[in-house]
């Protein structure tokens, strides 16, 4: 890990070929890492020499290639389990991503383990893919779903998830840092209440892993879902992280080729963990892809990250506050780099079409938690998130055009 001062990001940006590309007539400023960060240049080299030098199908073949592809696929396997921690590569089943991951688990875990009766807790900032397959699944099962509540900071009320558990929570899912908010949850105190009441918890990392060190150990997760796009690797892949004593317990979530034993009409067996998650070819090329991403991550140090992206955030806060009628939406205590807001006057719409016209990306709308939205009563917001490559140079291009937008407007 290189240290925090001697943070060389012009050198970072060289790494990402994307950040010289020119949209409308202006350089390319993005602010929309929440929904996917960029890649650098070492992930897109091991795309290509994956295809020019290994492709192949994995873990069937006995030929050379065949080896390659499995060998870099599976050391991938061994570097997620190194970077959240796990005990044993086993615990890792790739999966298309985050939303994959948590149907996974609400579909395996909770068709077996939850009846009529039981509670599900998730909380009022969920994306809705760590909402609906929970709905999904209890409508199915006669379970029930309840709700933490937020405060108007966007902070989960903790004494009313205590409210909540009971000996009938089953599982308890909850959003590590959200995406709408950029609130960061007292995760580990969250699942040491609901391990209280023997109940199971998956944390949503998707908007966690790129800026926190995480360790599952530690936290004591019982299931960890995150997208590698989300943290500079490619689209596609995903990860669930489960104790080895839960995946072994669940049933398969798809059935076919990798995830058996041994196949006959009469009776069917299945593989061990992963693979008995990991039905069909998996995205092979990006799974070896993300592998450099959590390298690129990890030599530059989360901390660092995380200390890089919120001084441009605290920037961004103090020039904002500049702009008549400017509204944060989600200020916590402890954040990561998403500012969502409000102007005045302005639907957070024209805001994202306008600053696009200018060369600004960053993201409007609901960003998937609607109910969240409904809470502050809202239709959405624009949201810009910061990721390493982002600078205070880039905000003050974005207030800057803002002020103009405000200009033309009023
Ligand atoms: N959970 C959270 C907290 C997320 O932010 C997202 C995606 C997901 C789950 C789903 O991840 P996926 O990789 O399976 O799609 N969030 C966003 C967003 O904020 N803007 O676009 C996607």
């Amino acid at each position: 890990m290189i240290q925090a001062s001697v943070l060389d990001i012009k050198e970072i940006r060289t790494q990402f070929p994307i950040l010289q590309e020119e949209v409308n007539g202006k350089r390319l400023v993005y602010f929309d890492n929440a929904a996917t960060t960029q890649k650098p240049n070492a992930v897109l080299k091991a795309l290509e020499e994956y295809y020019h030098h290994k492709n192949a199908n994995i873990h069937r073949g006995i030929h050379t290639l065949a080896e390659k592809a499995t060998t870099a696929f599976e050391e991938t396997r061994k570097r997620v389990k190194s970077f959240i921690n796990a005990t044993e590569a086993e615990e890792i089943i790739f999966t298309k991503g985050t939303t994959e991951s948590i149907n996974l688990v609400a579909s395996s875990y909770g068709r077996k383990f939850l009846k009529a009766g039981d509670e599900v807790i998730i909380s009022t900032m969920e994306h809705h893919s760590n909402i609906v397959p929970w709905q999904m699944i209890c409508e199915e099962k006669g379970a029930i779903l309840k709700v933490i509540p937020v405060n108007d900071n966007g902070e989960l009320l903790l004494e009313e998830y205590e409210n909540l558990l009971s000996e009938k929570t089953r599982i308890v899912s909850v959003v590590y840092a959200s995406n709408s908010l950029g609130t960061i949850n007292p995760v580990k105190t969250i699942i040491k209440k609901a391990h209280e009441y023997s109940a199971v918890v998956l944390l949503d990392g998707a908007q966690a892993t790129a800026h926190l060190d995480i360790d599952v150990q530690d936290l004591d997760a019982d299931f960890y879902a995150l997208s590698a796009h989300k943290m500079y690797g490619p689209t596609g892949v995903g990860v669930l992280y489960g104790k080895r004593d839960l995946l072994e317990k669940m049933p398969p979530y798809q059935g076919g080729g990798e995830m058996i034993k041994d196949v006959s009409f009469e009776k069917t067996t299945y593989n061990d963990i992963p693979y008995k998650f990991e039905a069909g070819t998996p995205n092979i090329a990006d799974v070896v892809g993300f592998k450099y991403a959590m390298d690129f991550v990890d030599e530059i140090g989360k901390p660092n990250i995380h200390a890089h992206e919120m001084a441009v955030y605290d920037y961004a806060v103090e020039k904002m506050e500049e702009i008549p009628g400017f509204q944060p939406v989600g200020i916590a205590l402890k954040k990561v780099s998403v500012l969502s807001f409000l102007i005045d006057g302005i639907h957070p719409f024209d805001i994202g079409q306008m600053l696009d016209a200018r060369g600004v990306a960053v993201r409007t709308g609901h960003h998937c938690t609607q109910p969240l939205m409904d809470r502050y009563g809202i239709e959405g917001t624009a949201r810009a998130s910061f990721s390493i490559y982002n600078t205070k140079d880039e905000v003050d291009v974005m207030v800057d055009a803002l002020k103009r937008i405000i200009n033309f407007i009023k």
